[in-house]
Formats: C-alpha cells, sequence, structure tokens
C-alpha cells in the first residue's frame, strides 16, 4: 500500500495570516485535500461530539423506521410519520441510504424534507452545526469565493450528510467491496469530520495508485479536541481555476487494523463521517475566474483535452475552446442523475 501523503495541517484561527492562505492554495493544486487544525476552528469538542451523537442516534434507529426516509421511499399515509410533512412524495424523499444502494456518495439536493422525528428534535444543533460549517467554508481566503455562496442571492444547494458504515453487513467482503465508491466531490470544498480510530479515506494519487488519509495528519501528534477537519476541493472549484487546483478522486474503504497512518490503530470496524458540502449559489457560472494563477495554468495545461473536472458519472471534459459554461446546479444535476439510478 502507497504510504498516507504528507498532507499539511493549517492553522485557520487568523484572518490575514499570508502564509496559512499560501499553504492552503498550494495544497489545494498539490493534493485537492488539506486539514484544519481543529483548535484553530470555530466549533468547539461538544459541537462535533454532539453531531456525532446525533448520527448515532439515528442509524441506531430500526431498520424499519430508517427505511421510511430512505431515498425513493415514500412515506405513506398510514404512516405515524406522515403528519410530519404530508408533502414528502416519493419522488422528493432523498433521506437515508441503506449500505450498497448507491453507486457512490454525492450530496443529497432536496432542501425541503422535514426530519425523520429523531433529528427533528435536535433540529436546532444541527442548524447550529450547519451554521458553523458555513463560517468555515467563507474562510477561504477570496471575495470571489464568499460573494458566490452568499445565501442572499439565491439557493445554494448546500448539504449536510451524515454517514455511517456499518461492521457488519451480510454478504460484505472487506479485501474486495469498498464502502464509498472513487468519486470527486461536485461542490465547491467539503468538509469532513471524521472520529479518532475510525480511517478509511483514501485519495488517488497522480500515479494511480490510492494513498490513505489518516485520520490525524501523518507524524503530527497534538492534544486536539476532536481530530482536525479534512477539507477537500471539489469540482467547482476545480472548474473556476481550469482545474488548477484539484477535485481529487477518493473513496472510503474497510481499513486494515494498522491503516490509520500509523499514528493509531483502527479501534472500531464501524466508520461514522460528517459531511459538509459547500455548494454556491445555483446560478453561478462555472468558467474560469479572472486570474493571472489561472491563465497562466490555463496557457500551460487546459487545452490538454484529456483533462476532465469530477470523476465518475456527470463528469465532463475541461476544454476550454469547447466547452459550454454550466452552471452551478446544471453541474449538480448532471451528476446526481448519473449517481442514483
Ligand atoms: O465517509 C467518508 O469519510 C467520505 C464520504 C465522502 O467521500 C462523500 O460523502 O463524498
Amino acid at each position: 500500500m502507497t504510504d498516507p501523503l504528507d498532507i499539511p495541517l493549517i492553522d485557520i484561527s487568523s484572518n490575514n495570516d499570508h502564509a496559512a492562505g499560501k499553504a492552503m492554495l498550494d495544497a489545494a493544486v498539490k493534493f485537492g485535500f488539506l486539514y484544519v487544525d481543529s483548535r484553530s476552528s470555530c466549533f468547539t469538542q461538544s459541537d462535533v461530539q454532539g453531531a456525532f451523537d446525533i448520527s448515532k442516534e439515528f442509524f441506531h434507529l430500526p431498520r424499519d423506521e430508517k427505511s421510511l426516509y430512505k431515498r425513493g421511499s415514500d412515506v405513506s399515509a398510514s404512516s405515524p410519520y406522515f403528519k410530519m410533512d404530508s408533502n414528502v412524495s416519493r419522488s422528493q424523499n432523498k433521506g437515508w441510504v441503506g449500505m450498497m444502494v448507491e453507486t457512490l456518495d454525492p450530496e443529497h439536493h432536496e432542501i425541503n424534507q422535514s426530519l425523520p422525528p429523531s433529528l427533528m428534535k435536535r433540529e436546532k444543533d444541527i442548524s447550529n452545526f450547519v451554521d458553523l460549517c458555513n463560517r468555515t467554508c467563507n474562510r477561504v481566503p477570496s471575495n470571489f469565493f464568499t460573494s458566490q455562496h452568499d445565501p442572499s442571492k439565491g439557493l445554494t444547494g448546500n448539504s449536510l450528510r451524515l454517514l455511517y458504515y456499518p461492521e457488519d453487513v451480510t454478504g460484505y467482503c472487506p479485501g474486495k467491496d469498498i464502502r464509498a465508491g472513487a468519486h470527486s466531490d461536485y461542490g465547491s470544498v467539503t468538509l469532513l469530520f471524521q472520529l479518532p480510530g475510525q480511517p478509511g479515506l483514501e485519495i488517488l494519487t497522480p500515479d494511480e495508485s490510492w494513498a490513505p488519509v489518516p485520520v490525524y495528519p501523518r507524524g503530527i501528534q497534538g492534544d486536539f479536541p476532536f481530530p482536525p477537519i479534512l477539507v477537500n476541493i471539489g469540482d467547482m472549484l476545480s472548474y473556476w481555476t481550469d482545474g488548477l487546483l484539484k477535485s481529487t478522486v477518493h473513496r472510503v474503504v474497510f481499513p486494515d487494523s494498522d491503516a490509520d497512518g500509523g499514528n493509531q490503530r483502527s479501534e472500531s470496524r464501524d466508520r461514522y463521517s460528517i459531511a459538509f458540502f459547500c455548494q454556491p449559489v445555483e446560478s453561478t457560472e462555472l468558467g474560469p475566474i479572472p486570474s493571472d494563477l489561472v491563465s497562466s495554468y490555463r496557457q500551460r495545461k487546459a487545452e490538454d483535452a484529456s483533462v476532465t473536472i469530477g470523476y465518475g458519472g456527470g463528469s465532463s471534459a475541461l476544454n476550454t475552446s469547447q466547452r459550454k459554461t454550466i452552471t452551478a446546479k446544471g453541474h449538480l444535476q448532471a451528476r446526481l442523475n448519473a449517481t442514483y439510478v
């Protein structure tokens, strides 16, 4: 197996730290991934622990109860949950997804769906967690970024996803099956929260091998209130920069017992993670931004017809002379349509 990569850990406590901004840019160009030091984030330990508690509470519900909210299911009139949201129809329900049902792990885009009762009672905490995620995403040092993600300009399609990969799945073969198939993320950036001792994320390196991304950055010891937040660049930042920032392909595997970068043995074969997918306003066009860095990169690279943005269904070629500018909504729909067959 390939060694874990030296993905940097970045302190985002200061708004005007140029060195941190440069380190972010370099990591986004080289890996498409970086860690945000949890000590410098706006989250407290209890914010993150609370979000994982909510997730565990939901996933421990009986299967029948979760099934009411799975993608494509209908909440029937006889269901005790029907009264919660009589507007939830078969096509609108984009909630819980059972293991091995989807081909990969995108965000669910529906925004008007009521929460299941167990989540409903924690609505305030979930909403607070989402606010903190938004604040963190808006620390990307660029006015362009914040203005494209300004919710006062329209729907953004941001989404929070609670993920659980159970240890015991009937018919599951650890050496062969993977937990989340290879994909790139569709939005602008993703924040990933992980739990100690529950590794499994891998990224595809330029030489086409899979490198593990440990929960804690390689070789870094510290007294973290919770594991660093893993940030990854999504397709849209790649579009805006003509591929300069990498929307890196990643997947989640069933880990070896010592796969956590040598930092920590995996204690649990379960994996809980929380992903926040940050999306620009739906009407945002995904053409290249005016930037010397981007234009010089374009001249060197982007006319290469083999360069694509995104990986998996719905991804498209980055050939600037042939490409039609698409919107954030158009890209998201193309990728979701290709994912949920
Ligand atoms: O579960 C994880 O850690 C990663 C999830 C992921 O890659 C995704 O949902 O896009």
